[in-house]
């Protein structure tokens, strides 16, 4: 009977073990082993031997050990292997969940609810320090904040001409921001510039992003619990825009070289970055396809591994929309949930939301809502994720507005004005505590415009008075803010005081 069983194995795999012809030597089975003692077939850790019959009868080794959460594997000379699905990458004894798993729910395969930081973690003591420690969903639990008295401090370079300012993060010691400067004695307009601040805006590094004379735009930072991510815009290669990434260590030193995201036949423009937990993830939008007679751009989105290397290719992400930019992303309980700006005619610029799994397929999307919309921003609440926006017709609008949408791009709360009264409302900047919203905005409401902050709760309800930041005779514009390990929430932003725009850095206290 044992005899049969090799050459039937071998008919059987004739049609169904492959696309190579039955003459093929790749598909014939070895030839069975005769055998008189077990001892003669051998076998190794994943495969034992035994003599059945007169022939050797290999059976696999089952490494199947019921865990959901590894994955299982055997060696042939140690046997079975079980390679957990989650790691922990902060040490503190909890792994991140799975993507598209919020921390500790069933299949998650890991608790802990920010695997940047070990000062989070389930069981934790919750502190004033920008972390959620306890993992309850709320950063810094009933903190209350106050202006910093000292006066701002000016982080772009003396002899710069003039600046601005990306992205501005908060690192277990102070904050890191992206500048770019135009400098009389340099060749290229802009140098672009990683800078890091001390918890009072005191120069802890300065990092150029990129190589000498490659003229690229700032944009945003990422943080991944180890190394810091910026992702830009550039014109180094001819036909357009294209994204590109580089990453830097804590202290500022740049990690391998610029990495390029997109080839693309026409502008690629405006990235948005997020670390979704367990990688980094950029979208931007992108007319490559005007090429192919669309209207207008799409937005594309990459993802990238914590050491930087691309998963999967660049991904459409809005098949069905043309005319879309401005991306801004935030990471909830499940999704990613994506905002941007869509040209819809007659009523110009609008915003949608979308919601996607973390392969960056799309899960669901809002209508169009809105109208003038610029400068849109998404951070995610208890409640969903917070959308708010500004209008822009003939000159800035007055308003800025927020919305809530659940993770199935569902209104929760519908449009709202989180700020007005001014003849001008400019640029605002939003963080997430969970169970509430820090926003920081530019009005003109004392003259000329000045930084002001609001506390809101997670249905965009106010929670005390707005507060000034700045007030001085100088136009004050474009915050950015974030919270640093220390619970002071960084404001960066622009100002005209020293006589042309420039980079300046204050803060708020955590009580
Ligand atoms: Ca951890
Ligand atoms: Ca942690
Ligand atoms: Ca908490
Ligand atoms: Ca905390």
């Amino acid at each position: 009977m044992r005899s049969l069983v090799a050459p039937l194995l071998a008919w059987l795999c004739v049609p169904a073990c492959g696309s190579r012809s039955p003459l093929d030597p790749g598909t014939e089975q070895p030839p069975p082993i005769e055998c008189e003692l077990d001892t003669e077939c051998g076998g190794d850790a994943c495969s034992k031997g035994r003599c059945q019959d007169g022939f050797c009868e290999f059976t696999p080794v089952a490494c199947d050990d019921r865990d959901s959460c590894t994955e299982d594997a055997c060696n042939p000379s140690s046997g079975c292997v079980h390679r957990p699905l989650t790691v922990d990458n902060d040490g503190d004894g909890h792994a991140a969940p799975l993507p598209g798993y919020a921390p500790g729910e069933p299949g998650a395969c890991g608790d802990d609810c920010d695997d940047t930081a070990a000062a989070a973690r389930p069981g934790g003591t919750e502190l004033c320090d920008g972390r959620d420690n306890d993992c309850n969903g709320v950063v810094d639990d009933g903190a209350v904040y106050r202006s910093s008295k000292t006066a701002p401090v000016r982080v772009s370079s003396a002899n710069a001409e003039r600046a601005g300012h990306g992205g501005l993060i908060g690192l277990e010691s102070g904050f890191a921001l992206t500048l770019r400067e135009r400098n009389p004695n340099v060749a290229t307009e802009w140098e672009t510039f990683l800078k890091g601040i001390d918890e009072d805006g005191a120069l802890r590094f300065d990092s150029r992003v990129s190589m000498p004379n490659v003229p690229i735009d700032f944009g945003p930072l990422a943080w991944s619990g180890r190394e810091l991510v910026t992702v830009w815009e550039d014109d180094r290669t001819s036909g357009g825009y294209e994204i590109w990434f580089a990453r830097f260590t804590p202290d500022g030193a740049k990690l391998g070289p610029d990495v390029r995201v997109t080839d693309s036949a026409h502008f690629s423009l405006n990235p948005s970055l997020l670390y979704n937990r367990n990688e980094f993830v950029m979208v931007w939008d992108d007319r490559r396809d005007e090429l192919r007679g669309m209207e207008g751009s799409r937005l594309y989105g990459q993802r990238i591994s914590p050491e930087g290397d691309a998963i999967g290719g660049n991904v459409l992400l809005t098949p069905d929309e043309q005319g879309v930019e401005y991306p801004s992303l935030a990471i909830g309980a499940h999704r990613i949930g994506a905002v941007y700006t869509q040209f819809v005619a007659p009523a110009g610029s609008t915003l949608r939301f979308r919601s996607y799994d973390a392969e960056l397929r799309p899960i669901a999307a809002s209508e169009s809502f809105g109208s003038d919309v610029v400068d849109p921003s998404v951070d995610a609440l208890e409640t969903g994720f917070a959308v708010l926006w500004e209008n822009y017709t003939d000159g800035p609008g007055n308003v800025l507005w927020g919305a809530v949408f659940d993770e199935q791009a569902n209104t929760v709360v519908a449009p709202v004005a989180l700020a007005s009264g001014a003849s001008r409302l400019g640029s605002h900047s939003a963080i997430s505590l969970g169970d509430r919203l820090l926003v920081v905005w530019s009005d003109d409401s004392s003259g000329n415009y000045d930084l002001y902050w609001q506390t809101f709760d997670s249905r965009l309800e106010p929670i005390g008075e707005r507060a000034a930041i700045t007030a001085n005779p100088s136009e004050t514009i474009r915050p950015s803010l974030a919270v640093s390990a220390s619970g002071s929430v960084g404001v960066s932003y622009e100002d005209f005081a020293d006589g042309s725009k420039q980079v300046y850095f204050t803060r708020l206290l955590c009580e």
